[in-house]
């Protein structure tokens, strides 16, 4: 018996749209797993860490950066919390934070991590909430910060005392130097002051401008005489973010001139870092003067780059590099610090529950819809729950290899490492990713200007 052909396509219709119902179903169910997951690690923090920086999640204590608290992984987790869902947990935090949070310390903290972890949180939390304090602390902190800038070349010093405005630390990095526009112009156009954009822009520039003759940048530099202390150049840890703000700024500012910085930047990491492998993309490391190769590494932090490759219009390097990526996770079943690509051996063996892979899996998709991208996210859902669940949270590895859990959970754990992987599996209209721009930290930073 022929079946009509009217029939062979509805019956085929049918299929596929079970098939995507299934698939959200299934991705439902994973968002609800990872928020799960949330819950149980911010419990923990509740029970054995609250008031403090950060839970130790084996001895089930808690860690405060310089001694006293300045509750980061409440801040950090806050607008995690709000994207949740997770109303009454996040409208607790956000009055503790405004009633308890004071940035008038006799302390030297490091101006990068304040900007990503508190002047961001704070940003992100204002525009998600209304909450005016929010922004108050955010512009108390930001005058407390700008000192970092006094230096004779503009490029920040790497510490500053809150309450005194002493600096200190002159070698620096271009993580460090580049990695704070979009914290500090967010703050300039939320208060109408240009103070702190016109600072952060020029240190980027002035950083910009120190490129080698061949594009490169190196990963150290004295920012009081701009001459390069560190020569190797890379993707990784000391540089990574300094791209990632370019493209950002560009996105969220309309800053032409960071859009023509990245422009000038890409060529030369796609000429002299690219490096093809066993038929695999990665990002290695070179000198910054000759372009000559100095390394086989690649790593966890790396894996943030095929994010920014996607959201600068790269997708077809992006997907090749997220794919090493994978390769580099499927080595151990959980991804360590460093890989020497060449080898396929961990150079560096360490795993600090870092978000980047799933970061750059969350863009792919975005971009993508390919499920392919949710897939990898179940993998490193698993993997993260396999090897590095606890009874109070989640423990960093100090090997992937051994799988020796370390006492010691972050607070971009709960900022960044969840947040991206709920996102992946939930509605898109979980967060409007046209509206926004995540900061480095994960926060998203929303133009209403
Ligand atoms: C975070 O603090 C930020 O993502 C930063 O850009 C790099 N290091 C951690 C996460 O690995």
């Amino acid at each position: 018996m022929r079946i009509p052909f009217v029939v062979t396509v509805l019956a085929g219709l049918l299929l596929v749209c079970r098939g995507a119902r299934g698939q959200e179903t299934e991705s439902a169910r994973l968002a609800d797993g990872v928020r799960g997951e949330f819950l149980h690690t911010w419990h923990a923090y509740r029970t054995y860490a609250w008031g403090h920086d950060e839970l130790k999640p084996l001895s089930k204590t808690y860690r405060d950066w310089y001694g006293e608290s300045f509750y980061m992984t409440a801040m950090d987790a806050m607008d995690t919390m709000i994207l949740m869902g997770l109303k009454e947990e996040a409208d607790s935090t956000r009055e503790f934070i405004a009633t308890h949070l004071s940035f008038d310390r006799d302390v030297s903290v490091k101006n990068f991590e304040f900007t990503i972890r508190f002047l961001g949180g704070l940003l992100s939390t204002y525009q998600l909430t209304g909450d005016a304090r929010m922004l108050r602390l955010a512009r108390d902190l930001g005058e407390r910060l700008l000192p970092v800038f006094h230096s004779p070349t503009g490029m920040p010093y790497v510490y500053v005392n809150l309450r005194t405005g002493r600096v200190s630390g002159t070698v620096s990095n271009p993580a460090e130097i580049g990695t704070l526009l979009l914290e500090f112009g967010t703050l300039s156009k939320l208060t109408g002051d240009a103070r702190f954009y016109d600072a952060a822009k020029k240190a980027l520039t002035v950083l910009f401008g120190l490129r080698s003759s061949i594009g490169l940048v190196g990963q150290s530099i004295d920012i009081t005489t701009g001459k390069w202390v560190g020569t190797d150049s890379h993707v990784s840890g000391c540089i990574d973010s300094y791209y990632e703000y370019l493209v950002k700024c560009a996105r969220l500012f309309g800053d032409e001139d960071c859009l023509r910085m990245w422009q000038a930047s890409v060529g030369p990491l796609n000429k002299w870092i690219a490096d093809t492998l066993h038929g695999g993309l990665w990002y290695g490391h070179a000198d910054m003067a000759t372009g000559n190769r100095t390394g086989t590494l690649s790593g966890s932090l790396d894996a943030f780059f095929p994010a920014v490759l996607a959201l600068s219009g790269d997708l077809r390097r992006a997907g090749e590099l997220q794919q090493s990526s994978l390769r580099m996770w499927n080595r151990y079943g959980i991804e360590p610090e460093l890989i020497d690509y060449a080898a396929m051996t961990a150079a560096d063996s360490g795993y600090a529950l870092r978000p980047e892979i799933i970061e750059s899996a969350y863009y792919m998709y975005h971009f993508t819809h390919d499920p392919r991208y949710r897939k990898m996210g179940e993998v490193f859902f698993d993997g993260l729950k396999k090897y590095c669940r606890t009874e109070a949270g989640y423990a960093a590895l100090s090997s992937v290899i051994s799988k020796k859990k370390t006492d010691s959970m972050e607070s971009f754990f709960l900022a960044e490492t969840l947040k991206y992987l709920y996102l992946l599996f939930a509605p898109p209209e979980t967060l409007n990713f046209d509206s926004v721009t995540l900061n480095t930290e994960a926060h998203p930073l929303r133009r209403t200007w």
